[in-house]
């Protein structure tokens, strides 16, 4: 079988292509990437690219931000099924019938959603930066979408604030339960439990760090400790061992796996070259609205 690595190389080279991974990638696309990350740094890295095309190594709702943010560039998705449940369980409808029943109120929304819901609302946010969008709002009512869990977290840290919360809710961090924390605990003595906002209240409530994808790599490599045990999906793995190779890693539940992040292989990125697959496009007005939004985001954080 063709080694794909150095086809991806020569193919990037030829397409004037960047590809840009999301931390939860698998390993073989992460080990191709341009650069790897959560979906602010990658929002900001597609906004200044000056490549012609960017191959968006996530799912849908990453590539779509995307190509709001760098309109004239050509955006892939590899796989072009790597959707979002999350994202799916709010729509443009039911945010606006929210809307009304609390007029005036500032909309937050998760970047995990669709472009229709981004452009309903006021300042999007991302997990690393939800905190210091909802504390930069001068009102005292916020509403928050459509992740229930990360808007727990955030409400705790401004506590001068009421959060109204949508109930949608990531179902792979979902599975974390307070009992799995207490089974690590026990089986590896003295080990430091990091866990992602999208966890629930109770299992965030018994971790030593809270915090996104990005906060978690910076936590770890900074401790003096030696053992931690990750409460998130699976592949920032890959960074947390290869920064850190004197430090262990295991996972707080066995669960721990997007199976949408997990459809795109490195045989997925080189057939999006090869094929120009799968073009994302975004219907201009409602590209322009959104954007709107995931600029001030920009700007606040
Ligand atoms: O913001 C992101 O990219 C997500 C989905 C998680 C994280 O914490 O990085």
């Amino acid at each position: 079988m063709k080694d794909l690595k150095p086809e991806v190389q020569r193919l990037k080279k030829e397409r004037n292509a960047v590809i840009l991974a999301h931390n939860y990638q698998l390993d073989e696309v992460q080990e191709v990437a341009d650069y790897v990350g959560d979906s602010f740094y990658l929002s900001k890295t597609a906004a200044n690219t000056n490549s012609d095309v960017i191959v968006f190594c996530g799912v849908h709702f990453m590539a779509e931000t995307a190509k709001i943010l760098s309109p004239d560039k050509t955006v892939l998705l590899p796989e072009k099924d790597a959707g979002c449940p999350l994202a799916d369980m709010i729509t443009a409808g039911g945010l606006r019938e929210l809307k009304a029943r609390y007029p005036g109120v500032p909309v937050v929304c998760y970047v995990n959603s669709p472009a229709e819901v981004k452009a309903e609302s006021d300042v999007c946010c991302t997990s690393a930066n939800a905190v210091k969008v909802v504390s930069s709002l001068p009102d005292n009512k916020v509403i928050f979408v459509p992740d229930e869990h990360l808007g727990h977290w955030v409400a705790g840290q401004v506590p001068d604030k009421q959060l109204i919360l949508w109930q949608g809710c990531c179902i792979t961090h979902a599975k974390v339960k307070p009992a799995d924390v207490a089974t690590v605990r026990d089986k590896y003595l003295g080990a430091v439990v990091l866990v992602h906002p999208e966890c629930e209240p109770a299992v965030v409530e018994l971790a030593d760090f809270v915090g996104s994808t990005s906060a978690i790599i910076s936590y770890a490599g900074k401790s003096e400790a030696k053992t931690f045990i990750i409460g998130t999906e699976m592949g920032v793995l890959y960074k947390l061992r290869a920064d850190n190779p004197d430090k262990q890693f295991f996972l707080l539940h066995t669960g721990l796996v997007c199976p949408n992040m997990k459809k795109t292989r490195l045989e997925s990125v080189y057939e999006a070259l090869v094929h120009f697959q799968h073009e994302i496009t975004v219907e201009e007005r409602l590209a322009t609205a959104a954007k709107r939004a995931l600029t001030r985001m920009l700007e606040l954080a």
